[in-house]
């Protein structure tokens, strides 16, 4: 079943600009179930933690900044093909590289601030999963 599960964020700037709602729509109607599902707010350790694969990069410490500024939900979705098809779905890191109708080419302001995540392997999907949700949270 693992491979049929992707973790999302939606990330504090499409938490702030209210877009909670429309991009939950768009998933549920992009075909993926909801199996857990939050409004969390990550400390600089959690996210240092999360993020540790880009601890090296320049951007790392406004990413974390970024992350951490205000709540983000949480959520394990279910598909077929789960990691793949959501990448898809949430189009590319820039926005201005994203196709048109994709969740960051409409809701994301810059390559930083690119209003969700989407795990990039069937394994990250599961420890991020479990990073964020404890096993009576996911349904
Ligand atoms: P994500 O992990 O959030 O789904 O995004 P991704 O795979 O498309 O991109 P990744 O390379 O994993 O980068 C993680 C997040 O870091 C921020 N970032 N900022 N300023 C920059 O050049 C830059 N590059 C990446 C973005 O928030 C990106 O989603
Ligand atoms: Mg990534």
């Amino acid at each position: 079943m693992a491979g049929n599960k992707t973790f999302t964020m939606i990330k504090p700037d499409a938490v702030e600009n209210g877009h909670i709602g429309a991009i939950l729509e768009q998933i549920n109607t992009s075909g993926f179930r909801i199996v857990a599902l939050k409004l969390t707010q990550m400390t600089k350790a959690d996210a240092e933690e999360f993020y540790a694969v880009h601890n090296e990069r320049p951007f790392f410490g406004e990413l974390v900044e970024f992350m951490t500024r205000g709540p983000i939900v949480a959520a394990i979705l279910e598909k077929e093909n789960a990691v793949e098809d959501f990448r898809t779905l949430i189009g590319a890191t820039n926005p201005a590289d994203a196709a048109e109708g994709t969740i960051r080419k409409k809701y994301a302001t810059s390559i930083g601030e690119n209003a969700v995540h989407g795990s990039d392997s069937d394994e990250n999907a599961t420890i991020e999963g479990a990073f964020h949700f404890a096993g009576r949270e996911m349904f």
